[in-house]
């Protein structure tokens, strides 16, 4: 990208401020993100291409995020909140209002403002982060529990549909587009042998036995906001904000959280399960999402993370195995070497299954 572009940009949302430089930023695997700093910081600002090859409808993606932000907004107006502006993601209309603007390639550009004095974390460090990440977005369900969904569009339609997702890996097989299956056959025998447990998920969605809330369906740690003495400030990366599954935020976030390394740890050795941060991510869940969840829902709490995780891994298998086409990857085997380290986080968190119930 180039100054000009940047100013054009900026020009386009009417942004009445002056730039001081600007830098890719965060590690996202799909959009591309860049921070634009501003003479006196306040307040930065983040300029975002989303990716609509992955996101289709760009526009009702932004409708769905301002729906829910002015929805936060409100309440935390009304709870008489100070510093709003790092308790919710602002985003800028251009003149027209509306929330991206469009360059001349086709691609969907947002800004919203930086939340200024915030950090994020890669990995938690201490069980107090973790108690903290589970109050965070079982507040944030908590607080988008009373939007209708029916005003929200799936951004990502049947984005933790297992049975989508099965189906997109079975196609993957088939297809062998990057002639991969054959080596990576005994891999793909383990995890299809656990397709009927892992859909049930999904059979209980299709069958109203679990409800439909909105949820954020990408509670990675590093999508949390903390001041700096790690209040909670804000989640970000809205996405994928949409109806959901209150399970699918639960199992995602202990997908990183819980595991004591990366999910794309190429030495399997250093993969374990961190109960001590398990438990007291669930207790932070719980004390905020008690009042609306189902017992059905309480009780899969535990066999949301073994879904999240085997979901997460014919994902990246199928991507590997179709040759590479979705996620950003930083070297040739990277979608394998992410493949291998779910699997391996999945045998794991089967070791722990009856701690986890327990919880
Ligand atoms: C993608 O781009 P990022 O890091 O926010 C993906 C998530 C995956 C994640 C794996 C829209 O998220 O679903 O869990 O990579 N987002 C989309 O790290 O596919
Ligand atoms: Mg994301």
């Amino acid at each position: 990208m180039n100054e000009q572009t940047v100013k054009n940009l900026l020009a386009s949302f009417q942004l009445p401020v002056e730039i001081t430089g600007w830098k890719p930023f965060g590690h996202g695997h799909i959009n591309d993100t860049y921070l634009v700093t501003t003479p006196d910081h306040i307040p930065d600002f983040i300029l975002q291409r989303k990716n609509h090859l992955i996101f289709k409808d760009v526009p009702g993606m932004m409708n769905n995020i301002v729906l829910a932000t002015n929805h936060i907004r409100k309440k935390l107006l009304a709870l008489g909140e100070a510093e709003i502006d790092r308790k919710v993601m602002t985003y800028i209309p251009d003149p027209a209002g509306n929330y991206y603007v469009k360059d001349s390639d086709g691609n969907y550009w947002t800004l919203f403002q930086f939340v200024r004095d915030c950090h994020g974390i890669e990995e938690v460090t201490n069980p107090a982060q973790a108690f903290s990440a589970g109050r965070a977005f079982g507040h944030f369900q908590l607080q988008l529990s009373d939007l209708p969904g029916s005003l929200l569009i799936e951004t990502i339609p049947n984005f933790h549909n297992g049975k989508f997702r099965l189906k997109q890996f079975n196609d993957a097989i088939e297809a062998d587009a990057a002639g991969r299956v054959a080596e990576m056959k005994p891999l793909i025998d383990k995890l299809l042998a656990r397709a009927d447990e892992m859909t049930r998920l999904q059979d209980w969605l299709d069958k109203g036995e679990i409800p439909l809330r909105i949820t954020h369906n990408d509670t990675k740690i590093n999508n949390v906001l903390y001041d700096k003495d790690d209040n909670i400030l804000c989640i970000i990366d809205l996405d994928t904000v949409m109806p959901g599954s209150a399970l699918f935020d639960f199992g995602d976030a202990i997908r990183t959280l819980g595991n004591t390394s990366t999910e794309d740890e190429p030495d399997l050795s250093r993969i374990g399960f961190n109960r001590e941060y398990y438990k007291a991510f669930a207790e932070g869940y719980l004390s905020e999402s008690k009042s609306f969840l189902t017992p059905l829902e309480r009780e899969s709490l535990a066999f949301s993370c073994q879904y999240m995780v085997w979901e997460q891994s014919i994902r990246f298998f199928a991507d590997y195995l179709n040759g590479d086409t979705y996620y950003k990857i930083a070297y040739p085997e990277h979608n394998k070497v992410r493949t291998l380290a779910q699997v391996r986080y999945l045998d794991v968190m089967d070791e722990n299954i009856e701690f986890m119930k327990s919880v």
